[in-house]
């Protein structure tokens, strides 16, 4: 079975369009697994069972989803007008992104934003932050965010997995270039 196909058919249902599968997400994303199961076998995915599901979840690079019973969500990514409900948690001391070297001089100038996203996604730590980078850019940039200083002063965070959390739009004054980065030059735009 093509589990990176099905991961990112799930992915679109339960991030970006789950009314196109029939799916209705509750607040905080859960969606009914049998009615995602009809839905994908009715595309083409004969007799994909729960089975099915659970092991594509457990091969999978990255943690994007969770079953829980007869329920099933992604875990962070939405683009949903509706945004998914998340319980605010306190942060690591320190969190990472990884962007685009062109994204980095408007990052420097309006702060980290969602985007097309209901939240700011950040790392634990560098190594996935550079995966997250390499999506936009060959080179990424990585920041280094200081998640519990811009959480004390009010800015709300949330657990996506054990690699990932997201935020709301984080004002560039908690935002430094991470480490040392090949694009010296950059250091010179933050501090
Ligand atoms: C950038 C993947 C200009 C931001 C990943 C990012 C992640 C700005 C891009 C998850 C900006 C949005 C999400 C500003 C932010 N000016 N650019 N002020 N503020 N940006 O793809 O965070 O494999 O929507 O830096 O690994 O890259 O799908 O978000 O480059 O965890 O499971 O705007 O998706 O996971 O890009 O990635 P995206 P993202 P999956």
């Amino acid at each position: 079975m093509d589990y990176k196909r099905l991961s990112r058919q799930l992915s679109y249902a339960l991030r970006h369009a789950p009314w196109k599968y029939g799916l209705e997400l509750g607040r905080e994303g859960w969606a009914d697994l049998r009615q995602l199961l009809r839905a994908l076998q009715a595309r083409g995915w004969r007799g994909l069972t729960a089975a099915d599901l659970q092991q594509m979840i457990r091969l999978s690079d990255k943690q994007r989803f969770e079953i829980a019973g007869d329920k099933i969500r992604a875990l962070y990514g939405h683009s949903l007008p509706q945004r998914i409900v998340r319980e605010p948690a306190p942060p690591p001391e320190v969190l990472f992104h990884g962007t685009a070297r062109r994204f980095v001089l408007s990052i420097r100038e309006k702060g980290l934003l969602p985007q097309g996203r209901q939240y700011v996604h950040l790392s634990v730590d560098v190594d996935t932050a550079l995966q997250m980078g390499k999506r936009h850019d060959p080179r990424p940039v990585v920041l280094r965010i200081n998640a519990k200083r811009a959480w004390n002063e009010g800015i709300c965070f949330f657990r996506g997995n054990d690699k990932i959390w997201l935020s709301d739009a984080i004002p560039g004054r908690y935002i430094e270039l991470a480490g040392s980065q090949p694009q010296g030059f950059m250091l010179l735009l933050f501090r």
